[in-house]
């Protein structure tokens, strides 16, 4: 995790470096010491302090996220994402983000909203399956930019999931992974289109804590009851989850645990990462 001396950060926020000292002493934002004695803050703590407190950022570039400063202008994100404006869509989202918007909140609106509004631009243009993809990538890295700020301690009850077997839909899964991992887990993603022998092989190997299933393509029955019957199967105390569009044809008939958004995944992760505390 990257260091910032009080300098780097009063600048970045456009405040004395004597505030700064002064936030640090009075215990706002968590600093440690160098062993010449110096103050140093954690670039997760400097944005958690930022988050918190709605302090505007005036130099996102020196919190590596100088694309927040290119939220400027009013196309929306869909219209960023249709047009393939990659530093506009990082910036719209990176600039929510440091204003205080969960994570998954984004997911949940703003960028579910505008890939289903491209979807249905998609229906009637044959254009649409090059902007499909180029929007789920363009909203990938975004996501990728937040998840590369997540360090859960090695102590963290780990959290593990996955799309099922010929499923390809990227976002859904990387979403739920990110935000497994904002809420304080060790969250790894084994993506779209996993067999479920290859879910049983890490489950049984790394025993987490919380397993989950994204489903977005239409399932054939045969799979999802496949699908359901291992995860029904998983040892007392490890939460199984099954979420995405086609959670209902996976968890039919089932009492599996079906959670419809990012912001009820979250509030689960949280209370997991808070019991194993
Ligand atoms: C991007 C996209 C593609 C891309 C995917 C690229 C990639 N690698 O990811 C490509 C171009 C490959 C594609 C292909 C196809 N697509 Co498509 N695609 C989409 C699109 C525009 C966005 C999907 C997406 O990422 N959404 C964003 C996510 C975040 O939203 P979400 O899935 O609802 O997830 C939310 C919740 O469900 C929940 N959630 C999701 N996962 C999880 C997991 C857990 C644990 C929890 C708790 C919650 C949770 O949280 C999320 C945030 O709120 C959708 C439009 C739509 N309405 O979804 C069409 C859409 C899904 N596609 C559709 C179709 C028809 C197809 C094709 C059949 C087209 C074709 N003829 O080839 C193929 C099928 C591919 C396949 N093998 O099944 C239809 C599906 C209709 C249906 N239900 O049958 C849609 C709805 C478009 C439309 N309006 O018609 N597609």
């Amino acid at each position: 995790m990257r260091l910032l001396s009080p300098k780097d950060l009063a600048t970045a926020l456009g405040v004395s470096e004597s505030s700064l000292k002064r936030w640090t002493d009075a215990g706002r934002i968590r600093a440690t010491r160098t062993e010449g004695g110096l103050r140093r803050i954690a670039l997760d703590e400097a944005v958690r302090f930022i988050r918190e407190t709605g302090t505007p950022v005036v130099r996102p570039e020196l919190l590596d996220m100088p694309e927040a400063a290119d939220d400027a202008g009013a196309a929306s994100l869909f219209e960023r994402l249709r047009d393939g404006d990659a530093r506009g869509v990082r910036g719209w989202i990176l600039a929510r983000y440091l204003g205080g918007t969960p994570i998954a909140e984004l997911c949940d609106g703003p960028i579910r909203a505008a890939m289903y509004d491209l979807g249905e631009l998609w229906r009637h243009d044959p254009t649409g399956v090059f902007i499909e993809h180029r929007a789920t990538d363009l909203c990938l890295q975004a996501i990728a930019h937040l998840r590369g700020t997540f360090d859960a301690p090695a102590r963290a009850p780990l959290a593990l999931g996955c799309g099922p077997e010929d499923d390809p839909y990227l976002l859904p899964a990387f979403m739920a992974s990110t935000v497994l991992a904002a809420a304080g887990l060790r969250s790894v993603n084994l993506g779209p289109d996993t067999p479920l022998s290859a879910l049983e092989h890490a489950v049984a190997h790394h025993r987490p804590a919380l397993v989950w299933v994204s489903a977005t393509a239409p399932i054939a029955s045969a799979r999802a009851r496949a699908i359901a019957r291992y995860l029904g199967s998983l040892p007392r105390g490890t939460i199984a989850v099954v979420g995405g569009q086609q959670r209902a044809a996976i968890a039919a008939g089932t009492d599996l645990r079906v959670v419809s958004t990012m912001r009820e995944l979250a509030a689960l992760a949280t209370t997991c990462a808070a019991a194993a505390r």
